[in-house]
């Protein structure tokens, strides 16, 4: 068991009292009324500026993946967090960078504890569950422990997607918990494990599928909270160039899919469904946003969800994957018109399982176009969950799935 905090409260006030003593002949002041660890409010993470809990103080309630004011500044700290919930993890680099992080549960003064080197160089700060759980380890990144294979060269639209860096293999985009956007590459890419940026968490859908303004480099859409969609145009390197806003209004859709191209132009095209479930097509316009819409139809309302997912069947027109509420996944070949013919089953149950469903393309290095899943049932080590690819066939089925990689449970895959 380790200390309860009180008794560790009441050894820091007691050092601090003979600190005090020592010194109180070189105070320039008075102590201020409120100071010490009673400042700090209930379920927080308190830093201060001074050791033994002195100077100034910053509140912190979620994990800050930068500290702007108080980086290199906190000197000492008390966690009033209750429960499971009571760890926190101090990092010397920003963005909870894992190397040098360490782990405490309740009270420290970094100059006189066994941590002197986090001494006014904390950066960034990870509090609660997951603090506790997976302090100094990468844990917040995507990783992938069995490369993608190359695909052939010169692959077709509709095959020739998910690839970020242009590399000609797959990548994985990962949002985890602290809305930090993980990119994730072959092995022999340079930059393995990028970090995008962060701030991501303001946005609501997050979807790719290839190229939509023509440069011939991966772009993504989002969706933020007022409803906005942004375009975010990639720069073939695994990032993107500054964003451009497609439009508002975009919360009365349920689900959106970028999908290639579904209406036979040759651009790419994204499917949204809205609260009534009808689904709509939006034809791009090759410059990243779009036409008028075309409906495609009703009763959608019992997908949860959407993945324009390539060409599956091999008939060069772009397709549609979903999934029902019952957990099983349909194919709606597409085509070429904008809408969709006869569905086929490709999942007889069980899908619901899966958190996130990601079309990236051909993985596995045939060609063909493969399902990416995000799967928390199947647990990997320290409480991350796999990815898993199934293979795509060539009349549009899926094979059983192997490991690609692992993340955190709280993470979004697309
Ligand atoms: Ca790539
Ligand atoms: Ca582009
Ligand atoms: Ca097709
Ligand atoms: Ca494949």
């Amino acid at each position: 068991m380790r200390p309860s905090p009180s008794a560790r409260l009441l050894r820091g006030a007691l050092t601090a009292g003979a600190a005090l003593g020592l010194s109180a002949t070189v105070l320039s002041s008075p102590a201020r009324a409120a100071d010490g660890w009673e400042r700090c409010p209930a379920n927080a993470v308190c830093g201060f500026s001074k050791p033994l809990y002195q100077g100034d103080m910053i509140v912190i309630r979620k994990p800050m993946a930068s500290l702007g004011a108080w980086d290199n500044r906190i000197r000492s700290f008390i966690v009033t967090l209750s429960g499971y919930a009571d760890a926190v993890c101090f990092y010397p680099e920003p963005g909870l960078a894992p190397e040098g992080s360490t782990h405490f549960y309740t009270v420290g003064s970094f100059d006189e504890s066994a941590y002197p080197q986090l001494d006014r160089a904390v950066s960034s700060v990870d509090i609660g569950p997951e603090a506790d759980d997976f302090c100094g380890n990468e844990s917040r990144l995507p990783f992938l422990y069995d490369n993608p294979r190359p695909r052939p060269a010169a692959l077709p639209a509709t095959g020739a997607f998910g690839d970020l860096n242009h590399d000609g293999y797959a990548d994985v985009l990962a949002r985890n918990l602290i809305g930090q956007l993980w990119s994730s590459h072959a092995y022999t890419s340079p930059g393995r494990n990028a970090l995008v940026g962060g701030g991501w968490d303001g946005m609501t859908k997050l979807v790719r599928h290839g190229d939509y303004d023509g440069d011939g480099f991966e772009d993504v859409y989002a969706r933020d909270r007022a409803g906005v969609l942004w375009f975010y145009p990639g720069n073939g390197r695994g990032w993107f160039k500054p964003r451009l806003k497609v439009g508002a209004g975009w919360n009365t859709m349920r689900d959106l899919a970028a999908a290639s191209d579904l209406t036979g132009d040759g651009k790419g095209d994204l499917l949204a469904s809205d609260g009534d479930g009808v689904l709509w097509t939006y034809p791009g316009n090759g410059r990243g946003w779009f036409g008028a819409r075309k409906k495609v139809g009703g009763g959608w309302k019992a997908m949860n969800e959407f993945v324009g997912a390539g060409d599956m069947n091999s008939d060069k027109k772009a397709d549609l994957v979903a999934r029902d509420t019952a957990g099983k996944l349909w194919l709606y070949p597409g085509n070429g018109r904008g809408w969709f013919g006869t569905r086929k089953l490709i999942g007889t149950g069980g899908w619901n399982g899966h958190a996130e469903l990601a079309g990236l393309g051909d993985v596995t290095g045939d060609g063909r176009p493969d399902l990416v899943a995000h799967a928390p049932g199947r647990e990997s080590h320290q409480g991350r969950v796999r990815l898993l690819v199934y293979p795509g066939t060539a009349d549009g089925h899926l094979l059983a799935p192997r490991d690609l990689g692992d993340l955190r449970s709280t993470s979004f895959v697309f």
